[in-house]
């Protein structure tokens, strides 16, 4: 069959090809929190943990009258009781974290008209893990996802350190939180783990904290270096983190040709007693990015920002940089006005070279519904971006489509890191 092409004649028709383009090709998801099953309870899946995601742990705190202590004191059962009859019977569930666990319920082909909880458990009951996973990457249609990797983290740094051999969709990235934003108590911890640190940043230190990012790059097989940091966060300036990452994790970055991501503008804690739900938004400094790249043109930077009033100027930061890589619609921005929005503006300013969006999933069963909500968003703003293309007398392939397609929902990651997909 002779290839289709698409032009001012049939553009319905590329719209529908559009969408099945998507829906068809297989998504390298850049950012999760999720596990495999030998990091034990660190996955976490199922309808009780997707109904307690921290999203909607927030929504409930505000729906309900229940003392927050009260909240925390509930078993995991009880709470996905409460958040199923105050979020989803006793309103309706549109705000966006309402709507996932339905769109996942309903791929897995559970009836979401019963709004039955206890009959959704009793399929979960059923599941085998293992077969489990198989299924949710093949309904969400995801190839492979990038976990959050944390050394200090006393439950996963032993299943590293036992050397198991890792499912080969889940990759690593290595998290340094704790090392860039709290540099008194992690230089305590890389003490203990036997690096010859002291509090104060001096050649030594700074040659051993290489030594960790290094060995746990390797350990990992770590894909990038990652960090989530404050709306406050500048560089470079006289801060241990500023420091940290001059001497230390680009230095590395560099020698392992690896990606630095940040993840800026997350306000940590602003109601502590929402626990995991506690984080706010800040508008950060783009200028600290354009610093960043300009004295580091040797480094790469996946950079993603959580305040939507930074997207319009870390776009054009973008364009002046190309070892600046634009990748996900982060957190509070994973919502459909945002997501369409933000795609809209970097197809406008930068093309096909951004990665649109990663899911950011905690919970296995989540990969279903963002994906399949950002798909559709992503889809229909690329099919206008198209016809207003095929307006000019531009005729465009499906090949061509497939390309691009393949491109926005993966590869110009592995382009941008310099590996094979799947590597
Ligand atoms: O989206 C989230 O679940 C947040 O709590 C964070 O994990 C954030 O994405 C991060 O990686 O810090
Ligand atoms: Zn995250």
């Amino acid at each position: 069959m002779p290839e289709r092409s698409f032009n001012e004649s049939n553009v319905e028709s590329m719209r529908a090809a559009v969408t099945e383009i998507m829906n068809a090709t297989p998504v390298t998801d850049v950012h999760t929190h999720l596990y495999t099953p030998v990091f034990g309870d660190l996955l976490l899946w199922g309808i009780d943990e997707t109904i307690t995601y921290h999203y909607l742990i927030a929504e409930v705190l505000r729906a309900s009258q229940i003392p927050y202590d009260a909240y925390w004191a509930l078993s995991k059962t009880d709470q996905a009781d409460l958040i199923w009859r105050e979020l989803y019977l006793d309103r309706s569930p549109f705000s966006e974290a309402c709507r996932g666990p339905l769109t996942v319920l309903n791929r897995l082909g559970l009836d979401v008209a019963s709004r039955d909880l206890d009959a959704y458990r009793a399929y979960f009951e059923q599941q085998d893990v293992n077969a489990y996973i198989d299924i949710v990457f093949q309904k969400a249609n995801v190839s492979s996802v990038v976990m959050t990797n944390d050394p200090f983290d006393d439950i996963e740094r032993p299943v590293w350190e036992r050397g198991v051999a890792i499912d080969k969709r889940f990759h690593a990235a290595l998290r340094i939180d704790p090392l860039l934003t709290a540099w008194e108590s992690a230089s305590d911890r890389l003490a203990e783990l036997g690096y010859k640190v002291t509090p104060v940043l001096d050649a030594t230190t700074l040659a051993e904290v290489r030594r960790f990012l290094d060995d746990w790059i390797e350990r990992m097989d770590a894909l990038y270096m990652a960090v989530s940091l404050s709306p406050a966060f500048t560089f470079p300036d006289e801060s241990p983190c500023s420091t940290l990452i001059a001497e230390a994790v680009l230095p590395v970055a560099r020698e392992r040709n690896i990606p630095f991501a940040m993840m800026i503008g997350v306000k940590r804690k602003v109601n502590p007693a929402l626990r995991l739900a506690a984080d706010g938004v800040g508008a950060s400094d783009v200028g600290a990015v354009e610093r960043m790249c300009a004295a580091y043109p040797d480094n790469k930077f996946m950079v993603t920002m959580l305040a939507r009033e930074n997207q319009h100027e870390l776009c054009i930061a973008a364009r002046k940089f190309r070892n600046l890589f634009l990748f996900g619609c982060w957190w509070f921005l994973n919502d459909p006005s945002l997501i369409e929005e933000m795609t809209r503006m970097r197809f406008e300013l930068l093309g096909s070279s951004v990665l649109p969006q990663h899911s950011d999933a905690r919970i296995l069963d989540q990969l279903i519904y963002k994906w399949s909500h950002s798909r559709a968003i992503i889809g229909r703003v690329l099919a206008d971006k198209y016809a207003d293309l095929i307006a000019t007398g531009w005729t465009l392939t499906e090949s061509e489509i497939r390309r691009d397609v393949a491109r926005l929902l993966g590869e110009n990651f592995w382009t941008f890191i310099g590996r094979e997909n799947g590597d």
